[in-house]
């Protein structure tokens, strides 16, 4: 379509071709966004590189958010690469998967800091370098869940750490509004990926969602991905510190 025509973009959280981070991938370039991937480790690079192949995309490294110095790398080979950047996708999120299931009051202390790091605290350390490096403005948008608002069972602690990340989008948005750099969030309904798998009775959320949600069904990659345009595209220049639901309008009635 052309509407991301000029511009080019980090996204991080490409896991294989289910990835949330694929399908807004795809959107993006088929509107004329050039684009840079990182991957996590060894065992996701042999998936990204071959995904972003076909794209175009450059691979620009590994990225583990746990690690300040991979963070470093990726910006810095971004900065070599283009020397700017205008937009940014973060759909990263972390949790023992033992802590998925069963009840939020037995979260343990580890398990509580290691997913607020690597869930929602990586936003943060991710805007902070996209901000020297989006001299012109930019957008930045982050994944979130509904259970960030309401509790959904074996959600747990990844509700806890997404309630923080919708709050980071906030305060984010005003410390770089100034920049003009938008910061917002995609609230997607249940899709099965990685991450999804290990959520306690996932298949039974997609049902309840199917049943329940006002379209009657879930929500594809290929959609959120669509709707991500909007926010990274001039289409959403006014719009900054939004959390907007992608979910065949679920939270309406859940
Ligand atoms: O139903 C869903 N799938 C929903 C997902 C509904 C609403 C929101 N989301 C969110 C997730 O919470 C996440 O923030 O969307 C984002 C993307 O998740 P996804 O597409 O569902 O899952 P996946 O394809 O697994 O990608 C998440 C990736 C990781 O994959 P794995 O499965 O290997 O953990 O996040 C990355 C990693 O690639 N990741 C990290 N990246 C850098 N450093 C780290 C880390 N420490 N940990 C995980």
């Amino acid at each position: 379509s052309g509407l991301m025509a000029g511009k080019r973009g980090l996204i991080m959280g490409v896991a294989n071709n289910r990835s949330i981070a694929w399908g807004i991938a795809k959107a993006c370039r088929e509107a004329g966004a050039e684009l840079a991937l990182t991957y996590q480790g060894d065992a996701l690079k042999k998936r990204v590189e071959p995904l972003a192949e076909e794209l175009g995309a450059i691979v620009v490294g590994h990225c583990d958010v746990t690690d300040g110095s991979t963070i470093d790398a990726v910006f810095a080979e971004v900065e070599a690469r283009w020397g700017k950047l205008d937009f940014l996708v973060h759909a990263i999120a972390f949790s023992d998967k033992d802590e998925l299931t069963g009840r939020y009051v037995d979260t343990t202390p580890d398990n509580f800091a290691r997913t607020m790091n690597i869930s929602a605290y990586s936003l943060t350390a991710i805007a902070q370098r996209a901000e020297k490096l989006m001299t012109d403005g930019g957008s930045i948008l982050t994944l979130t869940y509904y259970g960030a608002e309401k509790v959904m069972p074996h959600y747990n602690v990844m509700g806890v750490a997404k309630a923080a990340l919708e709050a980071s989008v906030k305060y984010l948005a005003v410390d770089l509004g100034p920049k003009g750099i938008r910061v917002n969030a995609i609230s997607a309904g249940p899709i099965k990926t990685l991450a999804a798998s290990g959520i306690g009775d996932f298949r039974y959320i997609l049902k309840w969602n199917e049943y329940n949600a006002p379209l009657r069904r879930t929500v594809t990659i290929e959609e959120v991905g669509d709707s991500a345009v909007y926010f990274l595209s001039d289409l959403g220049r006014a719009v900054t510190g939004e959390v907007h639901h992608v979910d065949s309008g679920y939270h309406v009635v859940g």
